[in-house]
């Protein structure tokens, strides 16, 4: 009898699936895996690599364990029913993980001091990049934009191209993204609701990136504007339209715990064990891997430390987190034959955030404080041989009046890598000012061509790019959304994400993609990731 199904024997499993996962997450771990256990397969993260990996293994009537060193934030909510994700605006302690403000790239005038917990936001500071990252049960998923974008097949042929790899592109665009779209819920927001004021900042935003040479596209998104249009209507508690995204969002959004993961627990098959955190993995002679577990509190205390044994591991914890337990876990000597190929071809996907100010009350229009947090436009401009780039039209819902906001993606021409140092007990990152000069270079010239051709102020007078949001010429090039690379798929591993010279052992998420993509990730990372699978 597997664990499975001695918990549903016990009752406790179908219990723990009818009031959802805070019963697995929480009690059961406590109760039944006080010490550990051997399963199976074992997936370290719940973000999108191995969202797709637990469905899958799943629904073909596998077990699986998921451990996931953030909080179970479905159930957080059932154990302190007053408990909302906080606005962009008003940050309180879930909001950020061990800190005692926000970490949000733009503050907002959040002053708010609270006491240091596990929050839902990370952000790991290096030099010359600040990571951000989503905490707890369906990792980004939870803090991200859900712009979800399928990137150009011949930028991502070209991506691999130049690390030597060649991806079968003709089933991952025909099968692995189709499926990959559907599974996670891709819509485009309809007429009504871009048409509406919660929209006037993207509406503005394709006008005056027309008007100065760039191409406007349509985002698709997975928030659920069926709910947004209540939201408008105000006969559904607002969500999107209530600044909420960076810390969490209480409706609308249909992240991994509405999509992957809830079919996966659905199966009966899955159990999530939250606030626990791997701290390494250790290849056996019989082929199995031993994980030591830690778990932990809500301050990031060890509260007991248990292991692991399974025959399948799949790595999920994310380009930083998956590398930096393969290198230390080397460094340890647990896993001696680990490829040199792991910790290279790291990139902050070309990010670099870039505002304006528009400001002009004669004359300008505003773009409204009534902004919807979730972006559905961006300018494209990546056929530009000099200057290519895209670009996201970022809401900016408290400021927005006369701001406006952009997340530039730009081509990352120099790979940094990923090391470990086993003294400091850390990551670090070799990248510096030759890696991302020329993101500050791009985004400063959108920023140009945005206020000579974009929109003009009373009599043709120029706007300015906005100093008071980002204090070097309104760009910051160290803010990073989208962390990828380190463990690149058929480099660090095989075709099929398994890791070279271990057998069993795959990785699953956005390490697998070596630095950069010209478009949001997180399509990509669940594409591939249905393709390792299904060609394993
Ligand atoms: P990820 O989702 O990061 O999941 C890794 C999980 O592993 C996390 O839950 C960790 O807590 C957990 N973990 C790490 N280490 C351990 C350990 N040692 N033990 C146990 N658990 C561990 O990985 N992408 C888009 O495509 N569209 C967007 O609009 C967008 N907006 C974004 C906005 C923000 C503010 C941020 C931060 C990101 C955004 N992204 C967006 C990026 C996207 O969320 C990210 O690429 C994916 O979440 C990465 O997926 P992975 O599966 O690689």
């Amino acid at each position: 009898m597997n664990r499975l199904e001695f918990l549903k024997t016990m009752g406790l499993a179908t219990f723990g699936l009818m009031i959802g996962r805070s019963v697995i997450g929480r009690e059961l771990a406590q109760l039944i895996y006080n010490k550990g256990g051997h399963f199976t397969n074992i997936l370290i993260g719940t973000g999108y690599g191995n969202a797709v990996v637990a469905e899958r293994l799943a629904k073909a009537g596998h077990e699986v364990l998921m451990i996931e060193m953030g909080l179970d934030w479905e159930g957080y909510k059932q154990e302190n029913p007053a408990f909302k994700f906080y606005k962009m605006t008003n940050a309180g302690k879930e909001s950020t993980w061990m800190n005692t403000s926000t970490q949000a790239p733009i503050g907002l005038g959040n002053l708010n001091r609270f006491s240091q917990f596990t929050g839902i936001l990370e952000r790991r500071d290096f030099d010359h990049v600040k990571i951000y990252l989503g905490k707890g049960i369906g990792g980004g998923s939870l803090v991200n934009g859900g712009m979800t974008v399928t990137p150009d097949r011949k930028y991502l042929k070209d991506v691999f191209d130049s690390v030597g790899v060649t991806l079968p592109l003709d089933i991952i665009y025909d099968k692995f993204f189709p499926l990959a779209n559907k599974s996670l819920g891709k819509r485009i927001a309809p007429k009504d609701i871009y048409e509406s004021e919660w929209y006037k900042f993207s509406r503005m935003g394709v006008e005056e990136g027309s008007n100065a040479g760039f191409t406007p596209v349509e985002v698709p998104n997975i928030y659920d504007f069926e709910y947004m249009r209540d939201e408008i209507a105000g006969r559904a508690p607002g969500s999107a339209t209530n600044i909420e995204v960076l810390y969490g969002n209480n409706n609308g959004k249909q992240d991994l715990t509405k999509t992957y993961l809830k079919r996966a627990l659905a199966t009966g098959n899955v159990i999530i064990i939250p606030q626990h955190k791997v701290d390494h993995i250790q290849a056996n002679s019989d082929g199995t891997y031993s994980l030591k577990v830690l778990q932990i509190d809500t301050l990031n205390r060890t509260v007991s430390e248990k292991r692991f044994t399974c025959d399948y591991l799949y790595l999920g914890a994310g380009s930083l987190g998956t590398t930096e337990l393969l290198l230390r876990s080397k460094q340890l000597n647990k896993l001696p034959k680990l490829s040199k190929e792991v910790g290279k071809y790291w990139g902050n996907n070309g990010n670099a955030m870039a505002s304006r100010y528009t400001l002009d009350p004669l004359f300008h229009e505003s773009r409204g404080n009534n902004q919807a947090t979730m972006p559905i436009r961006g300018l494209r401009n990546m056929d530009d041989a000099i200057h290519p780039f895209f670009a996201e039209i970022a809401p900016m819902p408290t400021l927005g009046s006369h701001t406006a906001l952009y997340l530039v993606v730009n081509k990352v021409n120099k790979f940094g890598e990923i090391q470990y140092d086993l003294n400091k007990g850390g990551i670090s990152l070799a990248w510096d000012k030759s890696h991302n000069k020329h993101m500050r270079t791009n985004a400063e010239f959108f920023l140009k061509q945005m206020n000579e051709h974009g929109s003009r102020s009373w009599y043709g007078g120029r706007y300015i790019n906005n100093n008071v949001l980002m204090r070097n010429k309104g760009v910051d090039e160290s803010i990073c959304y989208h962390p990828l690379g380190a463990c690149v798929l058929g480099k660090a591993t095989d075709l099929h994400g398994r890791l070279e010279g271990y057998k069993q052992l795959y990785v699953t998420d956005g390490s697998l993609i070596p630095g950069h993509l010209g478009v949001n990730p997180y399509v990509t990372i669940t594409a591939l990731s249905e393709n390792l699978f299904n060609v394993s």
